[in-house]
């Protein structure tokens, strides 16, 4: 697309996924003959990359990896399938049919993650063909909730709260729909679709050929809630309302948490404001942006291709001025927005004569042990259930518009199984989310969602022995500094650096409009444990009135405030 401005793309040979994707005849690759081949439990490298934009990665069981090695065994390949599912909302029978695959063709268990949808894990390769056609019988897809295209757009996860609510969730879905791709591939290659003819004859008219430099992802919140985490997002909506009437969204850019150690050229970054669009405008708007990074991303160096370096390498004003070329009309001043959180509201709330449960599903793992049987009981919910499911964005679940008649059947559902409705837990609980990590995430270099959970049990003494208990502190963590579950926002936060080594980071914002910074390197649980015990005391002491730990811990220059990605200091350069 042509542009009057002199704007660039960064110049030289193109990264080798680039021609991946070119060549891969939208998306098709040879996915099919690989799926058919028995041989092996594994597909080429190559064709993984493709496999991404239908929502699957390949995967092995880190776990068994050394011994199967021993045993000279191929690794224990397996895939995961990340379904599309917009603002996260699923019917019960939507449920019942996960619940179902993750026990036919999964690991039993059901991921909610930290954009609001489903993951199963370790599914055969012989088994993807029938958990996609599965999935689709009950109207679910899995396309591109990876590769490099708009991924699941994410939403505040409250529609019922009010009909501004429910008209800003079907923004965020026609965003969605609007950016989907064009190809055919999918329902090719999963559903036995007949083939296009001429594959050449295809076109991608939003995404051309090679689609996007990296993946691209939309947030769309309403405040006081900023669930969502709006500054992290490559482009954000936010809900400007005015006497219960939606006026439109101021729009953020450039967001994103992914990083590597030690590398400077590479941050975390919050999203700025660059405007207000009237609600009409948002999808006009989300498409703009996308083809703007489409154009000038960079498709040399993968680490920097993300948006948030496309908006720092060209400026913010030139992206605005950019944009409004390319829309024809200028964005209006952005209006005033005050978040207050970027959590989850857990029980029963009531709107609009029904009522909405948020449960607590820590680290977003629905699966039976001997001792809380939650896969259970959430299939049980599902088939008495008559309203829907909310996913959020904290991995936690909203069993959401239930009619008062069903109140009562589920409400024994949660006692009979002990479901926890988060308050019974510490707010530092509460307010706590991990990746998945080990065993099945590839990149991961320390455990995150099997261990962040023990971590908190020695963390709850410190802080109820400081009288902290009920003090809401986000917390968390990640196996590697790519940023899963958003932990530059954590007012506390790990990153894995090795086997049982993280890097602390203190001092993002409660409600996530500020960068934490990184305090200690590569440290174990002894002394995570040394080191926040002091500062957990010293809070208990001295903090104002209502002051959070985070800001408590940049006022006492625990760590500076970092409120740009490119004076935060990755490790090594603390
Ligand atoms: Fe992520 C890659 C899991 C949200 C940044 N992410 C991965 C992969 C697919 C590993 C891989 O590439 O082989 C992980 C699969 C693990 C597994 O076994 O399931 C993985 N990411 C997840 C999930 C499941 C974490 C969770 O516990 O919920 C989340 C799925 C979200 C979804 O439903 O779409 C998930 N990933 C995120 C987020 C948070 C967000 O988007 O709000 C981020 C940071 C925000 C951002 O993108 O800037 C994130 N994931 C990454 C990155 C780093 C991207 C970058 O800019 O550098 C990678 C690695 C990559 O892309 O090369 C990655
Ligand atoms: Fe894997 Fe790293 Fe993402 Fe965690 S943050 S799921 S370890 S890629």
């Amino acid at each position: 697309m042509s542009s009057k401005r002199h704007l660039e793309a960064p110049a030289g040979e193109p990264d080798a996924t680039e021609a991946i994707k070119r060549n891969s005849r939208f998306l098709r690759g040879e996915l099919e003959e690989y799926f058919a081949d028995p041989i092996t439990g594994s597909i080429p490298l190559e064709q993984t990359k493709i496999l991404k934009f239908h929502g699957s990665y390949m995967q092995d069981d880190r776990d068994l990896r050394q011994e199967r090695k021993e045993q000279k065994l191929e690794p224990a390949y397996q895939f995961m399938v990340r379904v599309r599912l917009a603002g996260g909302t699923a019917t019960p029978d939507q449920w019942l049919t996960m619940d179902r695959l993750a026990d036919t063709y999964g690991n039993e268990t059901i991921k909610l993650t930290t954009r609001q949808t489903f993951q199963l894990h370790g599914i055969l390769k012989w088994n993807m063909k029938n958990s996609m056609q599965e999935m689709n019988a009950a109207l679910m897809d899995s396309i591109a909730a990876c590769g490099d295209v708009n991924r699941n757009v994410m939403c505040n996860v409250q529609p019922y709260e009010s009909a501004v609510h429910d008209k800003v969730h079907r923004t965020a879905q026609r965003i969605s729909d609007h950016l989907l791709p064009n190809t055919e591939a999918y329902h090719e290659i999963w559903l036995d679709k007949e083939k296009v003819l001429d594959s050449r004859e295809e076109e991608e008219p939003l995404y051309g050929p090679v689609y996007l430099p990296r993946k691209f992802k939309i947030g769309v919140a309403v405040p006081p809630a900023n669930d969502v985490d709006i500054y992290s997002q490559d482009l954000g909506f936010t809900a400007i309302v005015q006497n219960g009437r939606l006026l439109g969204f101021n729009v953020t850019v450039g967001g994103g948490m992914g990083m590597t150690h030690g590398d400077e050229e590479t941050y975390p970054q919050l999203a700025r404001t660059i405007g207000f669009c009237p609600a009409k405008y948002a999808e006009e708007v989300a498409e703009k942006i996308l083809t703007i990074q489409r154009d000038y991303g960079n498709r040399v160096e993968r680490k920097n291709a993300r948006f948030k370096y496309t908006v720092d390498r060209l400026g913010l004003d030139t992206v605005k001025e950019e944009l409004e070329h390319r829309l024809g009309w200028a964005l209006k001043e952005a209006k005033p927005v005050t978040f207050t959180h970027n959590g989850d509201r857990y029980g029963w709330h009531e709107f609009d004569g029904t009522s909405h449960l948020t449960l607590f599903i820590q680290n977003g793992r629905i699966a039976d042990t001997e001792d809380y049987k939650l896969k259970t009981a959430l299939r049980r919910i599902a088939e008495v259930h008559e309203g829907d499911f909310r996913l959020t964005p904290n991995q936690n679940v909203i069993v959401a518009g239930v009619t008062p008649e069903k109140k009562a059947d589920i409400q024994a559902l949660v006692e009979e199984y002990g479901l926890s409705d988060g308050k019974a837990n510490s707010a530092l609980r509460r307010n706590s989310m991990a990746c998945v990590a080990f065993p099945t995430c590839g990149l991961a270099m320390a455990e995150s969602e099997r261990y962040l959970p023990e971590l908190i049990d020695k963390l709850e003494h410190m802080l109820d022995e400081n009288g902290l208990r009920e003090e809401d502190i986000v917390i968390r963590m990640t196996g590697c500094p790519n940023g899963c579950a958003r932990p530059g926002l954590g007012e506390i936060a790990f990153i894995g650096k090795g086997p049982g080594k993280y890097n602390l980071y203190l001092g993002a914002s409660f409600h996530g409009d500020r960068l934490n910074q990184l305090y200690r390197e590569n440290i174990g649980e002894a002394e995570i444990l040394e080191t926040l015990e002091p500062i957990f005391r010293h809070y208990a002491r001295e903090r104002e009135e209502g002051e959070r730990f985070g800001d408590f811990v940049v006022r006492q220059s625990y760590v500076e405030a970092v409120y740009d990605g490119r004076t935060f200091h990755p490790a090594g350069q603390a």
